[in-house]
């Protein structure tokens, strides 16, 4: 099935908002690129991963969320927090250990999450957030506001037993909870195709009674209008809907290796040539919704806000040793 692109004859967002969607990309790009950085010149404990190239799916997806509805994460959920509101600088703090990252340096990058931007958690274990995300939509469903709840994925949770059920309950209870996988093609180092059988998740949700659609994961608008129809769905009571984001991750699984030995040169080059970033850009230019002067600008405003949130990271203090056991829930 070929995945859904974007109409571009008619933009989905007032210029404002698109905008704001081409900052969030660049944002996600500059701060993997910086994390990675970082992590070279020995500044962070541990390793990361990064997102670079996925970049329009969180954004897609969280421009379709109120500031209440809910999200959880990944292990390689950077993307999805700044999408969600994610504020740069304690996620830096985070990512260098530091107490004044989001969970006090205790958390590292693999476990960032803001409750107060419906924020539930990056997680290191994968197919854990989906649980928590269908907790969440639960207890959407009770308060009866219309809130959502949205739980990333990537494709190797595809064969996870939480997946299925949770979505069985969520389609029994119609709750408002969006599936999204991001298929990046790879579950560490091996190709999506060796470890899915049968058509894929599109078919296996379809099959349990949800609406289920794959869209052009690199393609933010196409992304963004098929989340709005399944998050609007979900509002009105009409039940989950499972959405299927093909993209692709430019690194290594993880900053310490190069992703090169289990993914050929010609299969990364072709990823890269729809690069998410200049493929929207085309687009605003194009609309006239952005400026070529407004992109250096804003190139330059979130390097140095980067830069910024690293030396400002740099002299903040590790946690205390005394604190250790303090803020753990479990
Ligand atoms: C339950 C569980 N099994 C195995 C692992 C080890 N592990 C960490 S990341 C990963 C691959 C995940 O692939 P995918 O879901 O496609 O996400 P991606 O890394 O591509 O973003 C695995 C197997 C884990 N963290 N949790
Ligand atoms: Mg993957």
């Amino acid at each position: 099935m070929p995945a859904r692109k974007t109409q571009t004859a008619i933009l989905p967002l007032p210029p404002d908002e698109l905008r704001e969607l081409y900052r969030k990309m660049l944002t996600i790009r500059i701060f993997e690129e910086t994390v990675f950085d970082v992590y070279r010149k020995g500044l962070m404990p541990g390793l990361a991963h990064l997102s670079d190239g996925q970049e329009a799916t969180p954004v897609g997806v969280c421009a379709a969320l109120r500031l209440d509805d809910t999200i959880t994460s990944t292990h390689r959920g950077h993307g999805h927090i700044i999408a969600k509101g994610g504020q740069v600088e304690p996620m830096m703090a985070e990512v260098m250990g530091k107490v004044t990252g989001y969970c006090r340096g205790k958390g590292g990058e693999m476990h960032i999450a803001d409750v107060s931007l419906g924020i539930l958690g990056a997680n290191g274990i994968v197919g854990g957030g989906i649980g928590i995300a269908a907790g969440s939509a639960f207890t959407a469903k009770r308060e009866g506001k219309g809130r959502v709840s949205v739980a990333f994925f990537g494709d190797g949770a595809i064969n996870q037993g939480i997946l299925y059920e949770t979505a069985n309950i969520a389609v029994l209870w119609k709750l408002p909870l969006i599936y999204v996988c991001e298929n990046n093609q790879y579950t560490e180092f091996t190709n999506y195709h060796k470890l899915t059988s049968g058509e894929g998740l599109v078919a296996r949700a379809k099959a349990m009674g949800m609406n289920a659609l794959e869209v052009d994961g690199n393609d933010v608008l196409a992304v963004y209008q098929a989340a709005h129809e399944m998050v609007e769905a979900a509002r009105k009571g009409k039940g989950p809907a499972t959405l299927v984001c093909q993209t692709f991750r430019y690194g290594g699984h993880h900053v310490g290796e190069p992703g090169t030995a289990y993914r050929s040169k010609e299969e990364i080059t072709e990823w890269k040539a729809r690069d998410p970033i200049p493929a929207f850009e085309k687009i605003l230019l194009n609309h006239k919704v952005i400026a070529p002067s407004d992109i250096e600008t804003m190139h330059d405003q979130i390097h140095t806000q980067l830069q910024e949130a690293v030396a400002t990271a740099q002299e903040a203090p590790f946690p205390e040793v005394k604190e250790v056991g303090e803020h753990v829930y479990a």
